[in-house]
């Protein structure tokens, strides 16, 4: 198999006092946290599209980005591709990928044209798996770039389109299928509106029930077992996204008798897009019993897009992870870095700073939050905070015992409430920060 990276051997685990940009300082694969290898926790996964594809153009820009895989051949670029993915994966220990239709295989003038030149390259896929160990963590199409799409795919205005697109969901679907894939993601590039002039609401969102419910059946009927994710993001491209937030998903997923389907792809930059921390988005997911998979990544505080960066900021893994262990893991997911290097880090080699210094935040936020976690002090106080509902009238109305009339009584008979206690938030932040240094 060629190489693409033959200047960079297997990274290693060196330990916090090392100076090896090369080498991991927290990310030690089997070391045990809370009994469990870091591996197993943190499911580590290598986005196909910002790896391989994205060559750092952006709206001022062409591509700077060094690829050697790329050559004039687009079938022999995507066979490159492959053995990049795989190589990579290897010599960083990441033993999952994720990847859309369009990463793996060109388009081509059909849609017939498409799938066969995906069927040419899935093989390779497989062999590439069965060689090195790695997995799939999921699939998922691309139903948003091709002008096409321009005014969505499920929810677009044009059935043509949405066929188009239920199209491609099925073939990809299948692809996940044979090639063992954990999961399928959905997220809806362009569906949402630019404005209502020109939209009917309902319908779209109708719409777009009805080709989620076609995936459900077609899951059923090729019999594929991964979870399907739903990714929220509240804009970009669109400026309203229907699936804004996890709240608005999971809305949406029980008014259309969805909910038992699908389990949610957090993104840390959508949520921030969204108006919510990173760390907002998982809990919504996990106490809805929801928190399927992680697109691991981070925005930029001063620009208000989704600048896809690597995550390095340790509070942020730290909270993360603290919401992730309480859930007890992803639902079939894992992290997928969805992130891109910086357009003016365009060497390959950068793909490795990258993808180790996010490893090791993400390692990192994991032992603190398993520390917090043995230490206890955090849950003691949040139970604390609510003992009030633990006995009295507060286990009562937990209880459903209690009417308004009778809530009335109680409080006419008391006079006043009980002292509030101090919420603490100063101390608290301390305390996750005695943690952190
Ligand atoms: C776009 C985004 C996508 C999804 C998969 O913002 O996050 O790459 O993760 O389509
Ligand atoms: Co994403």
């Amino acid at each position: 198999m060629a190489q693409f990276f033959p200047q960079i051997g297997s990274v290693p685990f060196q330990g916090p006092q090392s100076r090896d940009p090369l080498a991991f300082k927290h990310y030690n694969r089997d070391e045990l946290v809370e009994g469990k290898p870091m591996r197993e926790h943190l499911r580590f996964s290598i986005a196909y599209w910002h790896s391989f594809c994205g060559g750092g153009s952006d709206p001022f820009g062409v591509n700077t980005r060094l690829m050697p895989w790329q050559v004039d051949d687009p079938m022999q670029t995507a066979a490159n591709k492959v053995a990049a993915c795989f190589e990579m994966c290897q010599k960083l220990g990441i033993e999952f990928y994720c990847f859309h239709d369009n990463d793996v295989a060109p388009e081509g003038a059909t849609l017939a044209e498409s799938f066969a030149n995906f069927d040419r390259i899935v093989p390779l896929l497989r062999e590439g798996q069965q060689k090195t160990g790695v997995k799939l963590l999921w699939g998922t199409a691309n139903c948003f770039s091709n002008p096409r799409f321009m005014h969505g795919a499920g929810t677009s205005c044009n059935a043509d389109a949405f066929a188009y697109a239920a199209a491609k969901i099925a073939k990809t679907m299948e692809v996940t299928h044979a090639l063992g894939g954990a999961g399928y993601v959905f997220w809806g590039g362009r569906e949402g509106y630019k404005t209502l002039l020109n939209t009917d609401m309902k319908r779209e969102l109708d719409h777009l029930a009805r080709l989620l419910h076609m995936a459900v059946e077609h899951k059923h009927k090729i019999g594929f077992k991964g979870r399907f994710f739903i990714e929220p993001k509240p804009k970009e491209p669109t400026k309203h996204q229907y699936d804004s937030d996890a709240a608005a998903c999971l809305a949406f997923l029980q008014k259309y008798d969805l909910l038992e389907h699908f389990d949610l792809n957090i993104e840390a930059n959508h949520a921030t897009l969204a108006g919510h921390s990173f760390q907002h988005e998982l809990e919504v997911a996990a106490i809805n019993d929801k928190l399927g998979s992680v697109d691991a990544n981070r925005g930029d505080v001063l620009l208000g897009w989704d600048t896809d960066q690597f995550p390095t900021d340790i509070y942020d893994t730290t909270l993360a992870m603290l919401t992730i262990l309480k859930a007890g893991g992803f639902k079939g997911g894992g992290l997928n870095f969805d992130a891109k290097v910086a357009r003016e880090s365009f060497e390959p080699i950068d793909l490795f700073h990258a993808h180790i210094g996010a490893m090791d935040s993400f390692a990192r936020g994991l032992k603190i939050a398993a520390a917090i976690r043995a230490d206890g002090s955090l849950d003691r106080f949040i139970k604390q905070r609510y003992a009030s509902w633990d006995t009295g009238i507060g286990a009562q109305i937990e209880a459903g015992q209690v009417t308004l009339d009778q809530a009335r009584r109680y409080m006419l008979d008391k006079g006043e409430i009980a002292p509030n206690q101090s919420g603490r938030v100063e101390m608290l932040e301390n305390l996750i920060n005695q943690f952190i240094s």
